[in-house]
């Protein structure tokens, strides 16, 4: 066996485990491994990104697109904190990740050498798992626990830091085996008793959520929904679980849930709950079921028995991955008579829900994301960030089916332009949507620079209304007229985008959108649309000054945007709690 350097031994590592993209920012810290990518440079290849916090966000997306971990290199202190939002990210979206970040040399640590830092204290709180690999010839050891706990049940981040003396010490040592996650399955009784619950139930309705799903878990779904004749609602950001235009479609339980499947929520006699944690966007900040005991009757299954029961007492508590759940469930044997009849109604409601209102200004992103709907092929892959802006495309695009949605259930801003890359990297023959707001555009939007170098064709939209309009809304809602922190003066995004060396385009009135739509796709190039929306236009269901103008009025009602529930102003903080909650 041939002595290799600790660099050496990790990227032997990580093919051994089948990556195929690593991303980062480079650093003195790990130049040893940048020196053993070089000669696999096509097998693995480093993806060059911009800023810490691109980069992790692209391994994040990788994650979510794959199931296995994305793989993200930074350097010691400044990149180690730049990265935090995507760990942080891939955290609360259960997504695989590994951060290997560099370290000082063992020889100097805990002297608090230049950009050192304790990355089991830092990422202590975020991270599934944190650890220092101090020795060269456990470098297998540590990537094949790293891939496994990074997988299996919720799958989450893990940290490895890397002193710079282990990664080029030499030692002789053999790779580890490939490693997939660890199977859940659930027992055949608690399948039989969930057949049953749902058998006797009148008003039962199937959630879907999380990760650990795969194509055959998806179709499975599809499979159960129609043999057990379900409502299907997708949680909060995972609208791709389950084809939007499937009549057992029932829309999405998030952020600005349409009212009427928030109350088929609320009212159901039993809940399927799959792969979802049932978290705080999902429950509408935990009204939808009551703590810890619901009244509806809970079935809840998800691949970690640790979340089960962790905040609501489920009836049936089942550890299963989704896939393993569907295999062993019996939709015929599931199927209700009675709940059965409501199927068409909720899909109804959903539809009647996505249909459009009126819109103030010469751009109605409610045509144009009717038009993305119609127009982008069945494989599209649709990215975003956090935002009002947001909410058009969870409200009236379609995903499921083969359509992907790249989008933060950590509610994080700036992860559209990175996830897009990932995704376009990955699937050069998929049309990729990048859809962000002007504040979340500018938090990551210099990785437009990395989709130039690689000559990735994603259309990148801005939607500029000047302003960070969420946060604007919270605060024409709680101190009507007074705005503080949210104006932003913008550049001429698409001129921008012109010197990145991008094509960029600006569109003032919905009928132009089409056509630069259509242009940027031809072009083969990377792509911006910069979409000027009218101020008022801030959310889907109000104007800014009906929204203050309301809130000025005596006596008046807030808006709980999407809820389409309204607070009495002065009631109890608890209403505006939830209201503030439903629209982060
Ligand atoms: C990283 C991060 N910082 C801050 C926030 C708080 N936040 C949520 S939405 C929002 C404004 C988003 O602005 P923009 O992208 O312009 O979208 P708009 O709301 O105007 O449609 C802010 C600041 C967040 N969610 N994530
Ligand atoms: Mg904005």
């Amino acid at each position: 066996m041939a002595l290799r350097s600790g660099g050496e031994i990790l990227v032997a590592n990580l093919l051994a485990q089948r990556a195929t993209h690593a991303f980062g920012v480079p650093g003195e810290s790990f130049l040893a491994v940048l020196d053993a990518l070089y000669d696999v440079r096509d097998r693995l290849p480093f993806v060059i990104c911009r800023q810490e916090g691109g980069a992790a966000y692209m391994a994040e997306a990788y994650g979510k697109l794959t199931g296995r971990p994305g793989i993200l290199f930074v350097t010691r202190g400044p990149g180690a904190s730049n990265a935090a939002v995507g760990i942080h990210t891939a955290a609360q979206d259960s997504t695989p990740l590994i951060a290997f970040v560099g370290q000082v040399g063992t020889d100097m640590i805990d002297r608090e050498a230049f950009q050192e830092i304790d990355y089991r204290r830092m990422y202590g709180s975020i991270a599934k798992w944190t650890a220092q690999i101090d020795r060269a010839e456990r470098v297998p050891e540590y990537v094949a626990h790293a891939y496994r706990t990074a997988m299996s049940g919720r799958p989450g981040p893990v940290v490895l830091a890397l002193p710079e003396d282990m990664l080029t010490s030499r030692v002789e040592v053999a790779d580890a085996p490939y490693v997939e996650a660890v199977p859940a399955a659930a027992a055949a009784s608690d399948v039989r008793a969930a057949e049953a619950l749902l058998r006797g139930a009148k008003r039962a309705l199937v959630i879907v959520g999380g990760s650990r799903w795969d194509d055959a878990a998806r179709s499975a779904l599809q499979r159960f929904a129609e043999a057990a004749q379900l409502p299907i609602g997708c949680a909060f950001r995972h609208q791709d679980l389950f084809d939007n235009r499937h009549p057992n479609y029932a829309g999405d339980v998030g952020i600005g849930t349409n009212p009427k499947l928030a109350a088929r929520v609320r009212d159901a006699d039993v809940l399927l709950v799959i792969g979802e944690r049932l978290g705080e966007m999902t429950t509408s900040g935990y009204s939808l079921l009551d703590v810890p005991s619901p009244r509806q009757t809970l079935i809840h299954v998800h691949p970690s028995a640790g979340e089960l029961g962790s905040v609501y007492q489920p009836a049936l508590a089942i550890a299963a991955t989704p896939g393993a759940f569907f295999e062993a469930i019996d939709g015929a044997a599931a199927r209700g008579a009675v709940v059965a009849a409501d199927v068409a109604s909720a899909h109804a409601d959903y539809e009647a829900w996505r249909a459009p209102r009126p819109v103030p200004g010469a751009v109605d992103l409610w045509r144009i994301v009717q038009w993305l709907d119609e127009r982008l092929p069945a494989d599209a892959v649709l990215t975003n960030g956090a935002g009002n802006y947001t909410t058009w495309i969870h409200r009236v695009f379609r995903y499921g089916g083969g359509r992907r949605q790249l989008a933060p259930y950590s509610g994080s801003m700036g992860y559209g332009v990175p996830s897009a890359v990932t995704a376009r990297l990955l699937h050069p023959e998929r049309v990729v949507v990048s859809w962000n707001g002007d504040g979340c555009y500018l938090m990551n939007g210099q990785e437009l620079a990395t989709a130039v170098q690689y000559a990735l064709a994603g259309v990148f939209v801005v939607v500029d209304n000047g302003m960070y309009g969420t946060i604007r809304m919270h605060q024409e809602r709680n101190y009507p007229g007074r705005v503080s922190g949210t104006d932003l003066v913008n550049p001429d995004f698409a001129a921008l985008a012109r010197a990145y060396g991008a094509v960029g385009e600006t569109v003032e009135a919905t009928d132009q959108f089409e056509a630069a739509f259509e242009r940027a796709i031809a072009s083969g190039r990377p792509s911006l649309l910069h979409v000027k929306v009218d101020p008022q236009a801030i959310t889907m269901n109000g104007t800014l000054d009906g929204i203050r103008a309301e809130k000025q009025r005596p006596g008046s009602y807030p808006e709980c945007i999407g809820t389409g529930t309204r607070a009495p102003i002065g009631q109890e903080a608890a209403d505006q709690q939830l209201c503030l909650r439903q629209v982060r």
